[in-house]
């Protein structure tokens, strides 16, 4: 649609003719886009146009998205004297998209900055404070409810994952070094917070509440388990305490914590949505999908990094060559921060803050949670074949999140050796009865594996139950003896 004809359709022709026509060249004219009504107008005339077309809801909301007051912000501070660019050339050009700087200079953007971004932390190796205030932001009460659930996920890892070994799970997948990022964060969200998790965040369930004998449950795929025994062990899910069921192919819970985000955002409530993803999904297009889209519709979304060093036998350094996670973020327009996601007291604190910012801000939030990933990646991987054993021993001793907060509230006189055995004795006991019980129940019946997708079962699945029933029939022994059919 020519302008002119745009004009007179929306019956503002005289004004804006008047405008365009005031000047010959482009320059002073800032383009502006809605989905149906391209125009141009001056950016002087802005509160003019703005009001002439207030009557337009598409026109007001493309006018004001490309008025980009925080460009002009940035072209005033980042002024460079010495350039030898005259003043026009600094005052710059409104682009679509807003105001930037001319510059005679050919100069490329460097690949990455001189120095990687920082980790923010709180304890150091020993579990002194390098923050002194700690213990005034973080309760004693607070603080062992932490250090229990990081020892109890633990403890429920080691016989989990032992279990495994034995024969009697499928399959197993361990938090080993990464209870802290899973703890620390759980207990800075709100329990109205939907959490979207990759695989490696059970302990965001367990202190929502998620018990150690649901964990065995789904893990057995008995016919107390959420998921009736068809997903593979791991994939935990809770709908009443908002933590979404796992999926299995990476990085698909970032745009789907995007649009939850943002329906959050259309029914003014009061809480966010939080993504766990690995350094390995980070490379996926739904990691640059979400992340875009969430700038864009200002989704008050928390987008948690693991950065655990390790893409199955990938390293970081053959995933990417940027420094990390972080500098993504703010590419994408999103305010970033890398934390040491060793340090439980750390990540507490800057996922409270990010939360309250995604919230009061309604904006997302990337943080890039630094760790190591100590375990195998699970019960199908043997990491020893791609790094060495050194490697994993010295994260395993010197930076383990447990040993680190266990100091800290020994130090404050919070936490004594009775109570660590204590803690230890009563996690064991919990898990090993949950896991004997788990074992114990009956399995799903087979036609379990047909229903709660449609209210009626269509034609093509009631073929493929016939089919099943008729295979283990001729086939008996290829099946599970304990599955009732
Ligand atoms: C789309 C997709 N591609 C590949 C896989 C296979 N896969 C499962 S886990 C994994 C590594 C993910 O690494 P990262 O995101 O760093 O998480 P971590 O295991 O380190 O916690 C891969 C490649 C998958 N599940 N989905
Ligand atoms: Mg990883």
């Amino acid at each position: 649609m020519s302008i002119s004809h745009w004009l007179t359709r929306i019956g503002g022709g005289n004004l804006i003719k008047k405008i365009i026509c005031s000047s010959l060249t482009l320059s002073h004219y800032q383009a502006t886009a809605s989905s149906s009504f391209p125009f141009l107008i001056r950016r002087n005339e802005h509160k003019a146009i703005f009001a002439f077309c207030s009557s337009t809801n598409v026109a007001f909301f493309g006018a004001r998205r490309y008025n980009s007051t925080k460009t002009e912000g940035q072209l005033l501070s980042e002024s460079d004297d010495e350039d030898g660019s005259t003043l026009e050339e600094k005052q710059g050009f409104d682009f679509p998209g807003g105001k930037i700087a001319y510059t005679t200079k050919l100069n490329f953007l460097p690949a990455s900055s001189e120095k990687r971004v920082q980790c923010y932390r709180v304890l150091d190796e020993d579990g002194y404070t390098i923050l002194s205030n700690m213990s005034e932001l973080v309760s004693k009460e607070l603080a062992l409810k932490v250090y229990s659930g990081m020892v109890t996920l633990n403890t429920m890892d080691k016989f989990l994952y032992e279990a495994q070994r034995q024969g009697r799970l499928s399959f197993y997948l361990t938090t080993y070094g990464e209870e802290a990022i899973n703890l620390g964060s759980a207990a800075a969200l709100s329990s109205d917070d939907i959490v979207l998790g990759q695989y490696r965040e059970a302990g965001i369930l367990l202190w929502r509440g998620f018990t150690v004998q649901d964990f065995a449950n789904q893990c057995f795929g008995n016919n107390d388990g959420h998921g009736k025994g068809r997903q593979m062990p791991v994939h935990y899910g809770s709908k009443s305490l908002n933590f979404v069921t796992i999926s299995s192919p990476l990085t698909t819970q970032l745009p789907q914590a995007v649009g939850m985000a943002y329906s959050l955002k259309m029914d003014k409530k009061d809480s966010c949505v939080v993504a766990f993803f690995g350094d390995g999904s980070a490379s996926e297009g739904d990691f640059h999908a979400g992340l875009n889209f969430a700038a864009v519709m200002d989704a008050p979304v928390v987008f948690i990094c693991r950065n655990n060093g390790w893409a199955i036998s990938t390293p970081v350094t053959q995933q990417f060559r940027s420094d990390g996670i972080v500098v993504k973020g703010q590419a994408y327009g999103i305010p970033s921060i890398r934390v040491d996601g060793n340090d439980a007291l750390a990540v507490y604190d800057v996922v409270r803050s990010a939360r309250e910012m995604a919230i009061n801000e309604q904006r997302p939030i990337l943080i890039e949670a630094m760790t190591y990933r100590v375990s195998h990646h699970s019960t199908s991987d043997d990491s020893t074949k791609y790094r060495s054993v050194e490697e994993i021993e010295h994260w395993k001793t010197l930076h383990s999140p447990i040993t680190r907060l266990r100091k800290w509230i020994g130090r404050n006189g919070w936490w004594s050796n009775k109570d660590e055995s204590k803690l230890h004795g009563e996690a064991t006991t919990q898990v090993k009865v949950a896991i004997d019980e788990a074992e114990k129940k009956k399995m799903p019946p087979l036609r379990d594996m047909f229903t709660d997708v449609y209210d009626e079962l269509p034609l093509n699945l009631m073929e493929q139950e016939t089919m099943l029933r008729e295979t283990i029939q001729k086939h008996p022994k290829d099946f599970p003896n304990n599955m009732p059919l």
